[in-house]
């Protein structure tokens, strides 16, 4: 573990660093408050920070609330090394956002236990973080596909048809469904079904550019949206994703019957709320069910009209 030492006299800032050397610490001291803010604020910073008080320019005080002051992640610990040790003072430090302090001359087994307190600390962060992260992920990611989940790509289609609005570019949709899907469910057993819908998913991704977004709408349905991507590269990547998957041989289960897909692409010339575009991509995702299955239909200015009466009626 990586510790900063700031520490203006000579001989102290040499002391620790062998004693810190000698219990494992790997160390990197500079003379002055100055030297260490610049340290703490690299993205490789050490977690770990043993602070002077009294130092010419910049004082560890001001360094720790320089520190806290900065993005909260890494944590830094802050140690505070203080030859002050009225009570005053102390609050003081502790009131800068040093995590602990200790009064010189220090005592060099209370130092190495206050540095094992602070380890203990930083660990438990870290770990508190890992668990966040899992979190995230669990909570925007489908967890059979590891695609987006259904309610993140709905989020990413409405933030890029706002981008939109702003740049006046295009953004498509492709509303992709596997065809005949329940039959592989009936035929295979379930679990077979979940490698088909996991192995779909992997073989779309391989095909998309990698600012494309693709989630698990449904079932066996799968929404992309593509920025920047106008009607004619959305149905040229459609049909790519069709071919892709039709001629890729899912080799799952034996005698199995190649695997197709139907798609509905829409774009948001056609319409600029996410629920008409969506529900465009889904009535061209219709007609290709309707007109045989394996094929690519593009919406049109009658589909968002449907819609549009459709719920005109409903209302
Ligand atoms: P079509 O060509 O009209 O789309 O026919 P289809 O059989 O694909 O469509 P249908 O909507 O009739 O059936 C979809 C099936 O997908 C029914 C459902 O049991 C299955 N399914 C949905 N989610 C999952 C899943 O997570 N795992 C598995 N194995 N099957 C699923
Ligand atoms: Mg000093
Ligand atoms: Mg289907
Ligand atoms: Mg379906």
């Amino acid at each position: 573990m990586r510790i900063l030492i700031a520490e203006d006299d000579p001989v102290s800032r040499r002391l620790l660093e062998v004693t810190l050397h000698k219990w494992g610490y790997e160390v990197i001291a500079c003379p002055d408050g100055m030297a260490a803010w610049q340290i703490l604020q690299r993205p490789d910073t050490p977690s770990l920070a043993i602070l002077d008080w009294m130092m010419p320019g910049m004082d560890g005080l001001q360094v720790c609330r320089e520190v806290r002051q900065q993005a909260a992640e890494p944590y830094i610990y802050v140690l505070l090394l203080t030859a002050k040790s009225q009570k005053t003072d102390i609050i003081a430090g502790l009131e800068a956002g040093a995590d602990d302090y200790l009064t010189k001359p220090f005592d060099a087994n209370e130092l190495r236990m206050r540095l094992r307190a602070g380890r203990r600390i930083l660990d438990l962060q870290a770990e508190l973080i890992l668990v966040r992260e899992a979190l995230r992920d669990q909570a925007t990611h489908d967890s059979l596909t590891n695609l987006w989940n259904r309610a993140t790509i709905y989020e990413i289609l409405q933030r890029e048809l706002d981008h939109i609005r702003r740049t006046n570019t295009t953004v498509s949709v492709i509303l992709v469904d596997i065809d005949y899907f329940k039959r592989i469910n009936d035929t295979y057993g379930h679990l077979i079904g979940d490698a088909v819908l996991r192995e779909t998913a992997h073989c779309m991704q391989a095909v998309l550019r990698p600012y494309d977004n693709i989630g698990r709408y449904g079932g066996e349905e799968f929404l992309l949206v593509l920025p920047e991507c106008d009607t004619a590269g959305a149905m040229t990547l459609a049909e790519r994703l069709r071919t892709t998957i039709a001629t890729k041989a899912l080799t799952l289960a034996e005698g199995m019957t190649p695997l197709t897909v139907s798609l509905g692409v829409a774009t948001s010339s056609l319409a600029r709320e996410t629920e008409s575009l969506i529900s465009a991509a889904d009535a061209a995702l219709y007609r290709a069910k309707n007109s045989g299955r394996n094929r690519v239909e593009l919406a049109t200015v009658a589909d968002v009209t449907a819609e549009s009466v459709l719920k005109g009626s409903m209302a």
